[in-house]
């Protein structure tokens, strides 16, 4: 799909600027962002990251790195693939690498380490005035009733209760935010899977959660307040709802892509087992 896309100025996808919501940064003499080690001040921006289509992110910072090099492969970028370089060698709180039109960077675990993630990405696809920005979630889930191996394209990501919807509390008071995603570049993505025949596909929602063991119903943590059955009366809830995965990241990420104008993607692979005999 990266390659399908690249370059072509007709594409119906490459439209959208990449908005910020925050008319403060219009009158800040230097941005930080500070989980990066990257600023507006000592960084040039527009040159480092002026020609990004494609920001790839998921959790763990050695997964992104190969990412990158498994790009830099297919995308045949001259070089040696081992010489990737961190861009963000300067903290270790996230790792970013950059190949041809492509970023790939970790993200951590659960909502509140994606969302400082995203904040300072999306700032800094701002300042680096990217255009036409597709931004993908690559990583592991655990999957509510499909075989072990599938991929699932998030239709919508959505919540404890199955709402699409993401909530985030600011000066003490609840908002709403909508997690819809971009169906078109999905169904594009089942259909790549579906030529591809590699792996088993599907498109369903997925649900994301605040914890791993108690968040999502799982038997095995220090704290278990639930019997095996009433976690089984979940999932079957959940799957009645077209929840096909769980996982913990998956409503800030859509969301903040909605608000900023960003076409989001998730697309995870299926590694646990939530059939009510593993977990
Ligand atoms: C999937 O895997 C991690 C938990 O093991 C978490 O980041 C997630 O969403």
């Amino acid at each position: 799909i990266l390659l399908n896309h690249m370059g072509n100025e007709e594409d119906e996808y490459i439209k959208e600027q990449v908005q910020v919501n925050n008319p403060n940064l219009d009158t800040m003499e230097e941005d930080i962002l500070y989980h990066f080690s990257l600023s507006t001040k000592t960084h040039n921006l527009p040159e480092m990251f002026g020609d990004i289509k494609f920001v790839c992110v998921g959790g763990s910072a050695n997964r992104m790195k190969a990412f990158a090099q498994f790009i830099h492969q297919e995308l045949k970028l001259p070089g040696n693939p081992g010489d990737v370089k961190d861009i963000c060698e300067g903290t270790d709180r996230y790792c970013m690498y950059k190949v041809g039109p492509v970023l790939s960077i970790s993200h951590g675990m659960g909502v509140p380490s994606i969302s400082i993630m995203l904040h300072e990405l999306i700032k800094l696809l701002h300042h680096a005035q990217c255009r036409d920005v597709v931004l993908f979630r690559l990583g592991t889930s655990g999957g509510v009733g499909l075989a072990p191996g599938t991929v699932v394209i998030t239709e919508k990501a959505v919540d404890y209760s199955f709402r699409p919807q993401f909530e985030q509390v600011v000066l003490g008071k609840v908002i709403t935010r909508n997690t819809e995603l971009d169906e078109g570049v999905a169904n594009e993505l089942l259909q790549c899977s579906s030529e591809l025949q590699t792996f088993p596909t599907v498109i369903g929602n997925t649900m994301c959660t605040h914890d791993f063991y108690e968040g999502q119903g799982r038997l095995d943590g220090a704290l278990c307040s639930f019997s095996q059955e009433e976690k089984l009366e979940y999932l079957r809830k959940a799957y009645e709802a077209g929840v096909r995965n769980i996982e913990m990241e998956s409503t800030v990420f859509a969301a903040m892509c909605r608000v900023c104008g960003l076409k989001g993607i998730i697309f995870l692979t299926k590694q646990t087992l939530y059939d009510g005999k593993t977990f």
